[in-house]
């Protein structure tokens, strides 16, 4: 971290202190950039034979023929990406949260990098003020501010989480029921959710999936599986319903997002997002314009044009390139790519499982990102 950056901003409202199943390092505040790399493999750890015996149970799972990188798999009721499995047993068996843990959680193509900028941006502000020239963000892609925990445990890497201060921002795409109980039921474990009208995720998975298999397709590949539930982190149904009845059983842990009604009121929910992680802006702070320069910051044309976030940079054999994962950036662009009849035939097989949920994505509000 830069000595420039370590003096903590006189207006913002700190996180509460809260005592600890794991005590937290008492001298350095997170979340702070990563120390590594997600996909990074630890060659010892990999030799771990508790692993290597996940990797052995993993192989067993009924599977899922796919065009993607890797075959999916059935654990638990839900289709994961093989090289996942491991980790999520990992995450079972072993990941201990501290207090003030915040988790990002989504299924795939759903906003996932843009919550991770917005929430590293929101907590970390103390020491690293939105308009700072020397933001992590501004040289880091948001993936490599929050980990994505399925990789980081099937990497043999869980236990480096255990040098990050609190408190510690991290990803996942796992569904609610597939979490260790000591996140689901630990109230001082937060989850922040966001979803996406799944018609635009598929649209946006198809292309980030295209950018390294260009044969693969919307109709077969990504629209069927989804339909029948055995699609990327299908059901999607049952991904979406798990956050979102959690969230209304227990409000103070999961905070439930929509990717549409961020695109159409991103300050509202940033400010939303800072309450519910205990790190409500303070009115100097509002004053001084810092929820708008988060916004800014994060915004989808200030991440995508910066340069560590170019076509050329930091591209690792078979790992998609860092602009993959900023394409459009809009509501509805699944109407340039489905047919009117893909587009009912989804909409009713959502609404019919979300039935008596109160949850709906037929009735979503058109972009007006400003
Ligand atoms: P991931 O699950 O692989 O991390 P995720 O970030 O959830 O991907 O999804 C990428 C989508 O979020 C892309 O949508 P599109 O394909 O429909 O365009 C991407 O453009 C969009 N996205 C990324 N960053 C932002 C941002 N800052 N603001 C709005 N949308 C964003």
């Amino acid at each position: 971290m830069p000595d420039s950056l370590t003096t903590t901003s006189q207006h913002i409202s700190q996180p509460s202190t809260m005592a600890s199943t794991k005590e937290p390092e008492p001298s350095v505040t997170g979340p702070v950039p990563l120390p590594f790399k997600d996909a990074d493999v630890d060659d010892d750890a990999v030799q771990d034979p508790q692993l290597k015996e996940y990797k052995r149970r993993a192989s067993e799972l009924p599977s899922n023929p796919t065009r993607l990188r890797t075959r999916l798999r059935c654990y638990q009721g839900t289709w994961v990406l093989e090289q996942w499995v491991p980790g999520i047993m990992a995450i079972q068996r072993g990941f201990a949260p501290r207090q003030g843990d915040v988790i990002v959680a989504s299924p795939p193509k759903c906003g996932t990098t843009w919550l991770k900028a917005l929430t590293f941006a929101t907590m970390a502000r103390g020491v690293y003020p939105p308009t700072h020239a020397a933001h992590p963000l501004l040289r880091l892609n948001p993936h490599d501010c929050v980990p994505f925990m399925e990789n980081l445990f099937a990497a043999g890497l869980g236990s480096k989480m255990d040098a990050l201060p609190s408190p510690r921002v991290m990803a996942t795409h796992m569904h609610h029921s597939v979490l260790p109980a000591s996140i689901r039921a630990n109230p001082e474990c937060k989850i922040v959710y966001i979803c996406r009208d799944p018609k635009d995720m598929l649209v946006s998975m198809w292309h980030f999936a295209r950018r390294l298999r260009p044969d693969v397709r919307l109709l077969d590949d990504m629209f069927e599986p989804a339909c029948d539930g055995s699609g990327l982190s299908g059901p999607i149904w049952n991904h979406v319903l798990g956050y979102w009845n959690a969230s209304k059983a227990s409000p103070e842990t999961v905070l439930f997002l929509r990717y549409e009604e961020m695109l159409r009121d991103p300050v509202g929910n940033v400010k939303k997002l800072a309450h519910f992680v205990r790190q409500p802006f303070s009115p100097a702070e509002e004053e001084a314009g810092v929820v708008t320069d988060i916004v800014g910051l994060c915004s989808f044309e200030k991440l995508k044009n910066l340069e560590v976030n170019m076509p050329s940079s930091d591209v690792r054999e078979g790992n998609f390139p860092k602009d993959s994962y900023f394409r459009r950036g809009v509501t509805r662009d699944w109407a340039n790519h489905m047919t009117p009849e893909m587009a009912a035939r989804l909409d009713a097989v959502m609404e019919e499982k979300l039935r008596g949920s109160g949850l709906s994505f037929s009735s979503l509000l058109r972009d007006r990102r400003p």
